[in-house]
């Protein structure tokens, strides 16, 4: 039992290592990583930064960003009986508009898989005159309806909160520009019904006293809500003299209110350090897109993206990965403000 209570969908079968012997890092990796490897489907190369969730059924689903050999990005269903072995569907996800008319991007990467009440919504990054948030939901993963584009070029990293945060869908996102964003924070914005978005409010900002997420941050897995507030991992990047490199932090938001921060660890919880972080199509990258937890042992586990080429697993539990973030937190610029500007 832990002692932080976790709600929302509970996945008392989710993918489980307990923390190697030795390892006191908060988070901890799955031995068999990566768990999708390379060239996993004829005519495409890598698979990596996608999404899983419990398909309440006694299995997991999810929306899988793949790449194809011409290298162009694209959203795919994959099922799993035990959330490591995954198959694939053989063509990309074929969206319609409500009207049922085909309604494709050119390019969709990033994807997060969130429930709210009885649809799955999918929220990737997609082409729209440039870079931007689509949105599109499903019952059934056969059927993909897209909504309206909530926001206007350029802006990256859509999130959706899993429930209603005063009678509001929350997402978080990060405005950027055309290539790789040289600045950014999160924010996030309200809408009574998924057309219409505002009460934009700043989150969390780039920097803190390490340099790990000096460049830019970016949100993650859909919020896990819990008795502290939502206990959110995101990306933060630091820029070398080689290349950017990308980590995964957390953070703990109010839960009416999770445009205040109330704790964001000044540590990384992950980064690269194994072969396959390290080394691959863009070396250096940990990219966590999705989450699965169980609500009776407390019990989480991280899907992530490697070196943009790989899908890895690893693992924490809410009262570890939590208490670690509380006990190494630090404030950081305006995140505790109300992020009205
Ligand atoms: C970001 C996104 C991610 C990618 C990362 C590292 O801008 O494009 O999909 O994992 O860069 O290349």
């Amino acid at each position: 039992m832990s002692t932080i209570k976790m709600f929302g969908t509970s996945t008392s079968n989710l993918p489980w290592s307990d923390r190697p012997e030795g390892d006191c890092s908060p988070v901890w990796r799955y031995s068999r990583n990566p768990i999708v490897g390379r060239n996993p489907v004829e005519g495409i190369a890598r698979i990596f930064n996608s999404a899983v969730v419990d398909d309440e059924k006694g299995g997991f689903i999810g929306v899988f960003r793949a790449e194809t050999v011409s290298t162009l990005p694209h959203l795919r269903v994959g099922r799993s009986a035990n959330g490591i072995d995954w198959t694939f569907e053989d063509r990309p996800i074929d969206f319609v508009d409500e009207a049922g008319k085909p309604w494709n991007p050119y390019y969709a990467y990033d994807p997060r898989v969130i429930k709210i009440e009885d649809w799955y919504y999918v929220v990737w990054c997609t082409e729209f005159f440039g870079p931007s948030i689509g949105l599109a939901k499903t019952r059934d993963f056969q059927t993909f309806i897209r909504l309206e584009n909530p926001f206007i070029p350029f802006n990256r990293n859509g999130v959706l909160f899993p429930r209603k945060i005063n009678d509001h869908y929350t997402i978080l996102s990060r405005a950027s520009d055309n290539g790789h964003t040289p600045f950014g924070d999160i924010f996030l914005s309200q809408s009574p019904d998924l057309v219409f978005w505002g009460k934009h409010r700043h989150v969390m900002e780039r920097g803190g006293s390490g340099w790990w997420q000096g460049l830019k941050i970016g949100g993650g897995p859909a919020p896990i809500e819990t008795s502290v507030g939502w206990l959110m991992f995101y990306h933060g990047v630091c820029n070398t003299c080689n290349g950017y490199v990308y980590s995964m932090g957390g953070a703990i938001l109010d839960i009416d209110h999770p445009e205040m921060v109330k704790y964001r660890s000044k540590n990384y919880l992950l980064t690269p350090e194994m072969p396959y972080e390290e080394t691959g199509f863009v070396p250096n990258v940990i990219f966590p897109c999705a989450t699965l937890h169980d609500n009776a042992s407390g019990k989480i586990a991280i899907y992530y993206g490697a070196a943009d080429s790989t899908v890895a697993l690893a693992f924490t539990t809410v009262d570890e990965v939590v208490r670690y973030i509380i006990d190494h937190h630090e404030s950081v610029g305006r995140d505790q403000g109300n992020g009205k500007g």
